[in-house]
């Protein structure tokens, strides 16, 4: 392999917001320039929890058009959807085998989501973390680009690894590295809690300007400036956290400035933010609406990301299926 490789995915739940964008889809963007990138629609984790079938198809269209829109080149990484590759599901199950059920249970995402799905604690939602080791494995992926919420489930990956390679006599997956995002975690419009669309406390990364304002002018500030006089505390204040991950970093003194002396009211502060956010969103919003003006773009940049995914997957698998001795009654 020529190039340190990156693998990382999204669900295609519904529209990406803030969060996913500074989070994580930025961060792809930028680690384009030294690694070689494969980036994953993965439908198949989307199903552990209640969905439409009728509507995934175009959900995973929307989430190429996002990833895409966002920067992602399919001239040098490669764009495609976990379930076009079927030696995902396949090396889940041969992983499975080398994962122990009590590591499962350990996970707290898997606690969270049982949690928040009662009616439906699926044995898919258990095994999760075993389908994402499959997704990094399979195309032994040198390094993860994780937010704060998903180290545990990389750390279980690189245990699974090393214990595969122990078991089966052969070092076939490195142990990948996580690469940490410059912008771990954005607390949404409430300011309280992750920005997260089941929360309801996001802005859509493809947010229209109006509707946008229209979240920023009620969005929570610090609560001691109820006054334009009193003076602002910009470590508490979410306003300002967006500032500093969405602001150039010339201008954040001055805002701090401005928020400390009381010299600027909160909606100021927010339009200043506005702008910022335009500036960022604003091109991303327009290449998304010429990628769906022409998705036949979109399908083909799939269709071929998901035939260079498939000749890796099944060049790992061929070896994965040698070592465990899977060779359909061959010598
Ligand atoms: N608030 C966030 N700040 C920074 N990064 C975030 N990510 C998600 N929320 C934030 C990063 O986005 C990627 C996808 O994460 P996910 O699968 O948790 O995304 P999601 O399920 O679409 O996010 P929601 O909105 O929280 O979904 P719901 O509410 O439906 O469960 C990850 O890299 C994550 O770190």
């Amino acid at each position: 392999m020529s190039r340190k490789r990156i693998l990382s995915g999204m669900q295609p739940t519904g529209e990406l917001h803030l969060g996913n964008y500074l989070g994580a889809l930025a961060n792809w963007v930028r680690l384009q320039d030294e690694y070689e990138g494969f980036f994953c629609i993965v439908d198949q984790h989307a199903i552990t929890v209640d969905y439409d079938p009728r509507v995934m198809p175009s959900r995973v269209l929307d989430m190429a058009i996002a990833y895409l829109a966002a920067g992602i080149d399919p001239t040098r990484s490669v764009v495609f959807v976990q379930s076009a590759v079927p030696e995902h599901t396949e090396l889940a199950w041969y992983l499975s085998t080398v994962t122990q059920y009590g590591e499962l249970g350990r996970m707290t995402q898997f606690k969270d989501k049982s949690d928040q799905h009662q009616d439906n604690v699926n044995a898919g939602l258990f095994t999760y973390p075993v389908l994402m080791a499959a997704d990094i494995l399979l195309y032994r992926a040198t390094h993860v680009p994780v937010g704060d919420d998903q180290t545990q489930h990389l750390e279980l990956t690189r245990n699974v690894a090393h214990r595969f390679n122990t078991r089966f006599g052969k070092p076939l997956f490195a142990l990948p590295q996580p690469v940490y995002s410059n912008t771990p975690r954005i607390m949404g419009l409430d300011g309280l809690r992750k920005m997260s669309k089941s929360l309801g406390n996001h802005i859509a990364m493809l947010e229209e300007p109006k509707p946008l304002w229209k979240k920023l002018a009620s969005a929570y500030t610090d609560p001691q400036r109820t006054v334009l006089e009193e003076p602002g505390r910009p470590e508490i204040c979410n306003v300002y956290r967006m500032h500093t991950a969405l602001t150039s970093a010339e201008k954040i003194p001055e805002i701090e400035r401005q928020c400390r002396e009381a010299s600027w009211g909160c909606g100021h502060c927010k339009k200043e933010l506005q702008s910022s956010l335009e500036a960022t969103l604003g091109p991303i919003r327009e290449r998304a609406r010429a990628l769906r003006a022409d998705v036949g773009q979109v399908h083909e940049i799939l269709a071929d990301g998901n035939a260079r995914a498939r000749r890796e997957a099944q060049s790992t698998l061929e070896e994965v299926r040698a070592l465990m001795g899977m060779t359909g009654g061959a010598k």
